[in-house]
């Protein structure tokens, strides 16, 4: 079972995505459970190629044939990670604030919290304050989730919730934050919700604001 993670882990450094999807495939027939997939299989090689990217060794197109590739290996585990038909317990619309492409972490926020049975309206990334507002009024949700990955971006997380306080719209919603850069303190700090370190952690989160 390590040997066929390794072997994930290194075809995602490689950015190989044809070997991400035979080795998930095969991991997932070999009953190799879901959550060691995502975690050591194909989240674990992300944070090896953020530190590739650090040292110089890797550059943007790298990290990006890395997320491609990690994001095959993730549309194949989706089913497993989110069960069917089931009743939803709210609704959440979840999206990358503005200037900020990262969308991975926010997609997997997403499938979980699918998961466990809540409708997700994912509006994308670089979503700017106003996007949030319109899909707030056209879909009502109960939460509303910020992602941010750049220290320079999640920022834009406070100008969204003054954004959304401006338009009078604050009140209607929990508004729940995450992403690298993002701490517990700093989501006080502006006056969110919430702040999950992860995405199980985000689903705990959504439930307990309902
Ligand atoms: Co970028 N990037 N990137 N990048 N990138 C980071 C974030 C970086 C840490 C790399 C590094 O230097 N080590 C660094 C940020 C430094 C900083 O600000 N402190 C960085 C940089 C600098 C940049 C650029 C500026 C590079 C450049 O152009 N010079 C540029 C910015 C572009 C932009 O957004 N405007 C850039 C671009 C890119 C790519 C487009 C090439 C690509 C993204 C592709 C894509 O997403 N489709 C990319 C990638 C892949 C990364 C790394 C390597 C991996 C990110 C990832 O997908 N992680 C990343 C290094 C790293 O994270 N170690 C890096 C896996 C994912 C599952 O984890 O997203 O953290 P994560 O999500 C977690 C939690 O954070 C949490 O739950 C998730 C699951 O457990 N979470 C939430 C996330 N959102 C949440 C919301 C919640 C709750 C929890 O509630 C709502």
């Amino acid at each position: 079972m390590k040997d066929q993670l390794q072997a994930i882990f290194e075809s995602i450094v490689q950015g190989n995505r044809e070997e991400v999807e035979a080795g998930v495939r095969a991991a997932i027939e070999q009953g190799v459970p879901p959550s060691d997939i995502l975690s050591e299989g194909l989240i674990a090689p992300m944070t090896e190629v953020g530190a590739r990217f650090e040292r110089q060794e890797f550059y943007v197109p790298e990290m990006l044939v890395a997320a491609r590739a990690m994001k095959a290996g993730l549309a194949i585990l989706k089913p497993l990670l989110v069960e069917e038909g089931i009743q939803p317990k709210g609704t959440v619309v979840l999206g990358t604030v503005q200037g900020d492409l990262h969308d991975i972490g926010k997609s997997l926020v997403g499938m979980m919290l699918e998961g466990d049975g809540f409708q997700v309206v994912d509006v994308g990334t670089d979503v700017s304050p106003l996007d949030f507002s319109r899909a707030i009024e056209a879909h009502k949700p109960q939460i509303v989730g910020l992602s941010a990955l750049l220290t320079t971006t999640m920022r834009n997380m406070k100008v969204t919730l003054e954004s959304l306080e401006e338009m009078g719209i604050r009140d209607q919603v929990k508004v729940i934050v995450g992403g690298a850069p993002v701490t517990d303190e700093y989501a006080r700090e502006i006056g969110a919700d919430g702040y999950a370190q992860d995405a199980t952690r985000a689903v705990a989160l959504a439930r307990s604001l309902l």
